[in-house]
């Protein structure tokens, strides 16, 4: 292995040599613990670790990384004290994460890093999100987020580097090819020579360097650096490496064909490293026996303490508390009583363009929704009054942008993300159900994001371009699912999402955007998070909805006046507003649930399921649903007449009625 030391000093060489030598140390440490059954679970990164400890050590410390399971390094190098980390693995308390999760999957802010989520590829847009914030700050500041091989062949890697290089966003992205994903070899995950050739299809700098020689990796990430903030562009590094072990110590390494280990045995990049400096007499042995003391005797009083500390006593309500960001959600009011005749979609525009004026750090991000206005033209001039650099055109790759939106949070950033129909969600769906929704529980980062979703049947769009999926987020907890039905609510409760630091799912029913007006406040205001509406009072049948069911069901009661109904208008799906479910039960004492979402798993049976529990004294009947068809929702009209809940009100009603 050929050194190159140029440009670096003796004391730099050394400092690198303690910092390589620190994760080989502590690995060697847990494998013993691991065979002891001390701990439970390891992923090594013996013989990658120069590219952990090269890569963190290019860039200041203020800079984010995005590791993975193997990089140890990275936050060792990051100075993480050793105790807290052996505590984070143990699930102890006074761990990164309050013992909510396992060995890497954390982060930690005073320490610039941002942790995995099991499934790898997510990790890549939070590095775009946090270049973006760099580069809107001027800030001459990279990220950097790492890949396996295996990982490269998710969609999150080509979305994520593919916006960086639209964006111009200065992100390094460090493929660690060692060999397998778990015990698949490469020729079976791609064919390309190498993995670094795929950057010229993104039209951004590629290489491929070994990353077994510290000096190496060093170097190369410096110059990346250098280059990222300077030309404010991507880059891609493939550093060939090799892992020691297994995919994880259970796993074994059978699939491995031993030679290889053989080969990799004299590349080990510590040894060689290690050997280098003897040679170049920058240490000597005695050096090197000090340096390597000092650190096991970290190891051993981290052990100590680490072991030390006491297994968690669970406290439910902290465990409910830190699902979310806490937040002042009272409502905001307006500086006047000036209203003004708005449409469903203007009084949305507005909240939004207010929204804009209040917050510079706010950013919009969705497709077409810049020069075009957006699919719906919600942010026609938005454009012209912002810039660019505020209202963003994104390619077509939903994941890459709910990511990029919570690398935005992260750096202090508010953003909005518009789905072009809540549809699509589906292709976004794993970094909002696993990363927005979760990050603030798993370690204390919130998700301040807006994903708006224009949703909902009746204007004959279809399967794929009309489903209400709701349903999907209110079961995750850590989102909020805000769901308006009148211009006025739709304008104050856009604001309240934006100024919630947590992440609000947004529902827009298409088919009210320019069917539905009425008075709204000109001034910016607020209208509190899962708080319900009264529509109209009653007492004869409660009809709890939202969307366009209360469209529906104001409409019905207008057509049958015999009947006395109490109207309740939801609002906010997550938190709901019990009280006032409550309230309402108390009042008519038969309670009908209506909503456009297919019946199946609808958030009517979780509503009739709680009602059932806390109120049955009050009820004088068994709870009515009334909800869509349980298919597909159908393009011909008549088939999505047939399909929607409104065609099975009336017959509902009498039921209930009747009973
Ligand atoms: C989306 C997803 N699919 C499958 C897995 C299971 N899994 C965990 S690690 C891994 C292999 C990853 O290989 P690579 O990206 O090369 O990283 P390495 O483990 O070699 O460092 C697999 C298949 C996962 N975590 N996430």
């Amino acid at each position: 292995m050929k050194f190159d030391r140029t440009g670096l000093s003796d004391e730099q060489l050394k400092q690198l040599y303690t910092e390589i030598v620190r994760p080989r140390m502590i690995e060697e440490k847990m494998l013993v613990l691991l065979r002891q059954g001390r701990i439970s679970k390891w992923f090594s990164g013996i013989g990658q670790e120069a590219i952990s400890i090269g890569a963190t050590m290019a860039l200041d410390s203020d800079e984010y990384v995005m590791p993975l399971h193997r990089n140890l390094g990275v936050f060792t190098a990051r100075k993480m004290p050793f105790d807290k980390l052996f505590m984070q693995w143990q699930g102890r308390k006074e761990g990164f994460s309050k013992g909510r999760e396992r060995s890497f999957h954390f982060g930690a802010n005073e320490y610039h890093i941002c942790g995995m989520i099991s499934h790898l590829g997510p990790q890549l847009a939070i590095a775009d999100g946090i270049a973006l914030a760099h580069k809107l700050k001027k800030e001459n500041k990279v990220s950097v987020a790492f890949s396996g091989d295996g990982g490269t062949s998710e969609g999150d890697f080509h979305e994520a580097l593919n916006v960086a290089a639209v964006w111009g966003l200065p992100v390094i992205f460090i493929i660690e090819n060692n060999g397998y994903g778990l015990s698949t070899p490469v020729n079976e995950q791609f064919v390309c020579k190498q993995l670094a050739d795929r950057a010229v299809g993104y039209g951004m700098k590629g290489m491929t360097i070994d990353g077994n020689n510290l000096l190496e990796v060093y170097k190369t990430i410096s110059e990346a650096r250098q280059y990222c903030i300077k030309e404010q562009k991507p880059v891609l590094i493939e550093c060939m490496t090799f892992r020691m072990r297994g995919h994880e110590e259970a796993s074994g390494v059978k699939y491995v064909p031993k030679e290889l280990f053989e080969e990799w045995g004299k590349k080990d990049p510590v040894s060689n490293y290690e050997a280098y400096l003897l040679k170049e007499k920058v240490l000597k042995q005695a050096d090197i026996d000090s340096i390597r003391a000092g650190i096991q005797k970290e190891i051993e009083e981290g052990l100590a303490t680490g072991f030390a500390a006491q297994p968690i006593t669970p406290d439910t309500d902290e465990e409910v508390r830190d699902v979310y960001a806490p937040h002042n959600g009272a409502a905001i009011q307006p500086a006047t009583s000036a209203k003004s005749e708005k449409k469903f979609i203007q009084a949305i525009s507005d909240g939004l363009r207010q929204a804009m004026e209040r917050h510079e750090n706010f950013v919009l991000m969705g497709q077409d929704i810049a020069e075009y206005g957006g699919a719906f033209k919600v942010t026609e001039g938005f454009v012209q009054q912002f810039g660019k650099g505020r209202v963003r055109n994104t390619p077509l790759c939903e994941s890459a942008i709910v990511g990029t939106a919570l690398g935005l949070s992260i750096k202090g950033f508010k953003s909005m993300m518009e789905m072009q129909f809540a549809d699509f969600a589906t292709v976004g769906f794993n970094q909002i159900i696993n990363n927005l929704a979760k990050i603030h529980y798993r370690w204390g980062q919130n998700a301040d994001v807006v994903v708006r979703m224009p949703t909902g049947g009746g204007v004959g769009a279809g399967p794929f371009h009309s489903q209400s999926n709701e349903a999907w987020f209110v079961k995750t907890p850590g989102l909020k699912v805000v769901y308006p039905s009148t211009p006025e609510d739709a304008k104050g409760l856009m604001i309240a999402a934006i100024e919630d630091p947590n992440p609000v799912i947004f529902f827009e029913h298409k088919a009210l955007y320019r069917s539905v007006s009425g008075q709204v406040p000109d001034d910016y205001y607020s209208i509190e998070i899962g708080k319900a509406r009264l529509v109209q009072e009653g007492s004869d049948i409660s009809i709890i909805t939202y969307g366009a069911g209360v469209h529906w069901a104001t409409e019905y009661a207008a057509q049958h006046t015999d009947t006395s109904f109490d109207i309740l208008d939801l609002r906010s799906l997550l938190p709901l507003d019990y009280d006032a479910i409550r309230a309402s039960v108390q009042r008519t004492g038969k309670v009908l649930l209506l909503h456009e979402d297919t019946l199946i798993a609808g958030i009517g049976g979780e509503i009739a399921a709680w009602i059932s529990e806390n109120c049955f004294e009050y009820l004088d009947a068994p709870i009515v649903r009334c909800a869509s068809l349980d298919t597909p929702v159908p393009f011909a009209i008549e088939l999505e007449q047939n399909f929607l809940a409104k065609g099975r009100l009336h017959e509902r009603v009498q039921k209930l009625t009747a009973y």
